[in-house]
């Protein structure tokens, strides 16, 4: 029989974990005299040459094919309260440290089980199709959720473009590795025993070409905020919010299954596939309602997160109480 490794976290559970062990090393490194906790603003600026695409309007239409028409959350509540563990295991963290983040120049390198790999300037990768606007649902696996109005093309435009080959059948993302702009990479300082940087997260090949999936530059109507993932994040509506992984460096197309940050951490908790499934529990929590932010009564979650239609048929034939 496998020996399977135990479950060494939880997204919720490692947040306490972690806040306690960052909190013991700023303790360590105060009593050590060393200054160098103080990361927020210890950075200059990117220089007289920066691309000044950093902020600023993104103008899209909106597809209503591939939105739902709930309200959206305000942008100060999508803007706070985020999961970016690169910059710290709390929801004000990615706000907070979020400036250490340079997201341009920016390059994202396609490659793997493709016949043109390429390396794209992210400001080549924004002109290569239409800019629509989307509005999803982002249902995290913790039981929270928001609506937020993305602005992307589907990611597929991206994948047809270096032409996969037949072998391919999963593709990969990988975020940047940067401890000096993602100081929670620093793994003496406010590292934790939990995820292995990179981050990682992988698709489905058909997953990944499915036209819900969006190639992600922007959210209400402006460049993405660094703690949204800048300058290029993914977002797949139907499934758990970590399966969006944000600020890509590396899209890979792969004939096996990747390996994925949070699965590997503990795969009994979190599985490959992740689709939003009101029916399977997290094994610590039920995952049949969420809390919407800025709501007061818990929501029924929908399979599928309301994309059941556009999506169940990607599973037939699997069992998705095993393959969660
Ligand atoms: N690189 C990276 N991508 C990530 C995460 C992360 O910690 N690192 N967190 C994920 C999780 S758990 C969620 S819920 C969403 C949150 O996206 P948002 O902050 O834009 O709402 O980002 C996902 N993408
Ligand atoms: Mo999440």
């Amino acid at each position: 029989m496998p020996i399977r490794r135990a479950p060494r976290l939880t997204e919720a559970e490692v947040t306490d974990e972690a806040v306690y062990l960052n909190r013991r090393a700023f303790l360590a490194a105060a009593a050590a005299g060393a200054a160098t906790l103080a990361l927020a603003g210890s950075q200059g600026s990117a220089g007289a040459g920066a691309v000044p695409s950093t902020r600023g309007p993104l103008p899209a239409l909106r597809n209503p094919r591939w939105s739902t028409t709930e309200p959206t959350n305000r942008l100060d509540e999508a803007t706070t309260y985020n999961n970016f563990y690169e910059f710290g295991v709390d929801k004000d963290d990615p706000a907070r440290l979020g400036h250490l983040l340079h997201p341009r120049p920016w390059t994202v390198q396609v490659g793997g089980l493709v016949r043109k790999p390429a390396r794209f300037d992210v400001d080549d990768l924004l002109k290569l199709a239409p800019l629509e606007e989307r509005i999803y649902p982002l249902r995290c696996v913790e039981a929270w959720s928001m609506v937020i109005p993305w602005i992307g093309y589907p990611l597929s435009a991206l994948l047809k473009r270096v032409e996969p080959l037949g072998s391919a059948t999963f593709v990969a993302f990988t975020t940047l590795l940067d401890p000096e702009q993602f100081p929670a990479q620093k793994p003496q300082l406010l590292g934790f025993a939990g995820l292995d940087w990179p981050y990682a997260e992988g698709l489905r090949l058909d997953e990944a070409l499915h036209p819900l999936t969006l190639l992600t530059f922007g959210m209400y109507g402006q460049v993405l905020p660094n703690q949204n993932g800048a300058p290029i994040r993914v977002v797949i509506p139907w499934k758990y919010g970590f399966k969006s992984a944000k600020s890509i460096v590396r899209i890979t197309l792969m004939r096996e299954q990747p390996k994925t940050a949070w699965n590997a951490a503990a795969p009994q908790e979190y599985g490959f596939y992740a689709n939003v499934n009101p029916t399977v529990d997290h094994p610590r929590w039920s995952q049949a309602t969420e809390r919407r932010l800025g709501e007061f009564r818990r929501r029924k979650t929908a399979p599928f997160n309301g994309f059941a239609d556009e999506v169940a048929a990607l599973y037939t034939g699997m069992d998705l109480r095993r393959d969660y």
